[in-house]
């Protein structure tokens, strides 16, 4: 039985959550639109209350945390730092300043050093004594060239540096901690970087670690193992979520999950990354503080109403859970959309009265959120940050209406091919970002009350797309019954569905609202037999992103019967002609990687 000794271990965890000194909390990293100095305030206090006691400021967009690392702050702005730190002293929660050096330092240059520490001093004198000093993000190469004959390697310089300013301000205030996060954060391998680093920086100075990949849908054990013993400490985590800078304002609601209970033994500390709205990052920073108060007995789904709970009060709680159901999706999990998923589902099985019932009240439902919360919600700026999700939402329940209209009324009736036009007018505009202004300006706030226009947040987008497609498929199985069927296609962008890869027209091509991962494919049954040595011919449209034209790597491959599948050809341009060795009846185009930019199948034929 493996029962006592875990029990006795969870017994430790609990035990050094109650001495508190074991950090928990947040790093303000996050680049795009910094928190205003009122949210950092009231995350503060925020934290205070749940049992979080760190904080570390390190805003990318701070330019004296960066840039400007060596110019001391300007009076005002220090004086709005010095409010944070009088905060945290109030909340008991630890302030720890942290400087991004590694854009233009000179390493080995005494008077360097001595600026950055100047810059730390001058917190210290204000009660400061928690340090970081970050090197991620940065070229790895040393940006002062006069550094490589002082210096055999960078994590030398790392070491050098970080050990300097550690063991200065220690001499001079004593208890002061200090944190590295080192430029290699995202791995756990014994590279020459890491090994040195290790070897060199001072013991007591935990190196940050994002888990492994700069995302981390799970941190397994084995995985902490392994890098407690190439940098021989425990790492301090920074764990990349909720934090949405990387992914244009997309919302993320739903609770931590994939930490086991014994993960809390394996690190130094702990910080979460949040996301740019600080009102909407309370609700997964809840969860957090759940699974450090008892890592063991945290149940994610239990933890995340009870948060809904918390941060928008019992009136708002039902509206609020029926939004964030719709925002629960991240790289930790696919639990989001539930209650559509399923009414869609039953509705999709058999159109009766109870199931359209059902899901025409639930969408009506989905239309009334935005004033509800109105209404309900006491927290303003929560309201204010959910609402171009909300109103993203209107577009996708008004579309997703139109679909069941023209499904009940029959595909070929004039009044549907009105509102199928309309559908694909409403498709396009959920997919349509506005370039939009700075938040919180008057043209924003002009633009959040515009109904028509949708620039930001996300509510199952991936999902609503889905369903599309699906009565796509349907209607074209009516209208033009011996074009290929769609078998599967990942969710198409402004409702350019996969049968536009196969409908003869080199106009029109089904076009994916996001980058394909490595496996995701799009693939149609041909509804005949096609015989050995036919030709599959494939165009594709390339795609812009910095500044060239990418092209997917997809895999041509064929199949008999629809489930195993024979790779016969790639396509990695414009097109590709490939002449099949087999008999078949289903084709399909796979990605071999994730692809850099969205799909776009412009069409794909057999000869
Ligand atoms: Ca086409």
């Amino acid at each position: 039985m493996c029962g006592l000794p875990i029990n006795g271990l969870s017994a430790k965890v609990a035990q050094r959550q109650e001495k508190s000194s074991f950090p928990v909390g947040i790093v303000e990293g996050f680049y795009g639109r910094p928190w205003s100095h009122e949210d950092r305030l009231e995350m503060i206090r925020f934290m205070g209350t749940i049992g979080m006691n760190h904080y570390c400021y390190a805003p990318k967009d701070d330019p004296y945390h960066r840039k400007k690392w060596r110019e001391p702050y300007p009076e005002d702005e220090y004086k709005k730092l010095k409010e944070l730190i009088r905060a945290c002293q109030r909340a008991r929660v630890t302030f720890c300043f942290a400087v991004s050096p590694g854009l233009d330092i000179e390493y080995s240059n005494p008077d360097e050093v001595r600026l950055l520490l100047d810059k730390l001093e001058l917190l210290a004198r204000d009660g400061v004594r928690a340090f970081a000093l970050f090197f991620d993000d940065i070229s790895s190469t040393f940006p002062q060239t006069r550094d490589q004959q002082h210096f055999h390697s960078f994590a030398e310089a790392h070491a050098y540096l970080a050990n300097s300013v550690y063991n200065a301000l220690r001499e001079k205030y004593g208890n002061v901690s200090l944190i590295v996060c080192p430029t290699e954060y995202y791995h756990s391998d014994p590279t020459p970087y890491l090994t040195e680093l290790a070897a060199k920086l001072h013991p007591s100075v935990p190196i940050v670690w994002t888990g492994l990949g700069v995302f981390s849908a799970r941190v397994a054990p084995r995985d902490l193992l392994r890098i407690r013993e190439v940098t021989g400490r425990k790492p301090f985590l920074w764990d990349n979520y909720p934090v949405n800078d990387w992914d244009d304002g997309h919302i993320f609601l739903g609770p931590i999950r994939n930490r086991t209970p014994l993960m809390p033994l394996n690190l130094a500390g702990y910080w979460s990354n949040p996301m740019n709205e600080a009102e909407l990052s309370k609700i997964p920073l809840l969860t957090i503080a759940d699974y450090f108060r008892s890592p063991e007995a945290y149940n994610p789904e239990t933890s995340w109403r009870n948060a809904l709970r918390r941060v928008g009060g019992t009136r708002a709680y039902p509206y609020l859970l029926r939004a964030a159901d719709l925002m629960a999706g991240s790289f930790l999990s696919e639990e989001e959309g539930r209650v559509l998923c399923a009414l869609v589902g039953d509705y999709f099985e058999a159109a009766t009265p109870a199931s359209v019932g059902s899901l025409r009240e639930y969408l009506q439902q989905l239309l009334e959120l935005e004033t509800h919360l109105d209404r309900t919600l006491a927290n303003r700026r929560l309201f204010e940050e959910l609402r171009p999700s909300l109103k993203r939402l209107r577009l996708h329940v008004r579309n997703l209406q139109l679909s069941l209209r023209i499904n009940e009324i029959g595909t070929t009736s004039p009044e549907a091919i009105q509102l199928r036009a309309q559908l694909q007018r409403g498709l396009v505009a959920v997919d349509t970002p506005v370039t939009a202004p700075a938040r919180g300006s008057e043209e924003w706030n002009k633009l959040l009350r515009d109904e028509t226009t949708v620039f930001e947040g996300n509510v199952a987008d991936e999902i609503f797309a889905t369903i599309q497609q699906s009565f796509f498929s349907r209607w074209t199985a009516e209208t033009s019954p011996s074009l290929p069927r769609v078998m599967a296609a990942p969710p198409a962008w402004r409702g350019c569905f996969g049968e536009f890869a196969v409908d003869g027209n080199f106009e029109t091509s089904y076009t994916s609202r996001n980058p394909w991962k490595g496996g995701e494919y799009l693939a149609f049954d041909w509804q005949r037999e096609l015989p050995k040595g036919t030709a599959i011919e494939v165009s594709v449209e390339g795609v812009e992103r910095w500044k060239a034209i990418r092209w997917p790597e997809l895999a041509i491959e064929v199949s008999p019967t629809g489930a195993r599948w024979s790779k016969i050809g790639t396509v990695s341009g414009a097109s590709a002609s490939v002449k099949t060795q087999q008999a078949f009846r289903f084709v399909r185009l796979r990605a071999l990687q994730d692809t850099e930019t969205r799909v776009v199948i412009k069409e794909l034929a057999v000869r």
